[in-house]
């Protein structure tokens, strides 16, 4: 019998800055919802799923910025995703911006804040938690930017590594061997191949992702910002032998623009379901997670081909540096 579950992803459209978790949150449960009605066992939502993407505003005092954390899951305004989650008996990435309350051993209390995903399981449980490793963007005010991208300052970089579990997946509970990225971390093959080596199945990520480069060094083709992504998310899929769900958070945020295009990539690096829209909107695609059989014997056998004592570079060295000049002899 074939290993196949059904995934969607959950797009959601933009969220503005006034809305708050009222007014999410039932949009959620519509996904949810019509997830369940098109037969899906596991469902990603995308990166801080339950606010605007507020790095883009800056706060000088941080604890001016804690309404946009959690600081538990559920909490009575997410209890109604917990509860349709077990009534659907569905499997859940969630992302969201957690707020921890951490005391030292003097008893001072220091709050430590990451940009967080959950996998929910159909009993509410939470499987998995992962914390985003690659923060984009900058610390400080930047005032040659025409739009703010403080992860760094709202973020520590986060503490938990590349886990992998396998886990039961939905009401048919099919074991599976569960990952999450976030965002930014879709573009660093060296998070994919540390999922790789747990033997990933599914690897689940939100995304919110500007359609237009903010940075201010030079122009980049809005096309090209969709290429990038979904070349990381193909080749990361197809390297590693497993499936991905890429989900994103699109539409006019504020006046700002984040693009679409969530989509279902398999094994092969195939895209098998693509986001048409920049709103709420579900795409579901079967996944046959036999398919990861066959790079992880062939072509990317880690254990036959891999050849760690040449790799010392991509563990030792953070920047670039120059390579050695040659020189003509005469
Ligand atoms: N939220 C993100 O991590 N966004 C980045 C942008 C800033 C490039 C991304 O990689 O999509």
């Amino acid at each position: 019998m074939s290993r196949t579950i059904t995934v969607a992803a959950a797009q959601l459209g933009p969220i503005q800055k006034a809305e708050g978790r009222d007014v999410v949150v039932p949009r959620m449960l519509r996904l949810l919802e019509r997830a369940h009605q098109r037969g899906a066992e596991v469902v990603v939502f995308p990166e801080l799923a339950l606010t605007t993407f507020f790095p883009r505003w800056y706060h000088e005092d941080l604890n001016e910025a804690d309404h946009w954390y959690e600081t538990s899951l559920p909490s009575p305004a997410t209890q109604p995703l917990f509860d349709a989650i077990r009534k659907y008996g569905l499997t859940v990435y969630l992302g969201y911006a957690e707020l921890v309350n951490d005391t030292d051993a003097q008893g001072v209390v220091r709050k430590r804040r990451f940009n967080t995903s959950v996998i929910i399981a159909p009993s509410g449980e939470i499987v998995l938690k992962y914390r985003k490793v690659h923060l984009p963007g900058h610390a400080e005010y930047a005032s040659h930017r025409a739009v703010q991208h403080l992860e760094k300052r709202y973020f520590e970089v986060g503490d938990l590594g590349f886990p992998v579990v396998r886990a039961p997946v939905g009401a048919a509970g099919q074991p599976v061997n569960l990952g999450m990225l976030i965002c930014n971390d879709r573009r660093w093959p060296e998070a994919w191949r540390v999922l790789g080596l747990q033997q990933v199945e599914l690897v689940m990520l939100g995304y919110n992702t500007p359609a237009m480069n903010q940075d201010n060094k030079g122009f980049e083709a809005h096309h090209l910002r969709v290429l990038h992504s979904q070349l990381a998310i193909q080749s990361g899929c197809y390297q590693n032998a497993c499936f991905g769900v890429a989900v994103a958070k699109a539409g006019k945020e504020d006046g700002h623009e984040l693009f679409g295009h969530s989509i279902i990539v398999n094994p092969q690096g195939e895209i098998i379901a693509l986001a048409a829209t920049w709103d709420d909107e579900l795409i579901v695609a079967d996944c046959n997670l036999d398919l990861c059989e066959l790079g992880r014997t062939t072509v990317f056998n880690f254990e036959k081909h891999r050849r760690p004592e040449a790799y010392g570079r991509i563990v030792e060295q953070t920047g670039s540096v120059p390579p050695a000049v040659w020189t003509p002899s005469r």
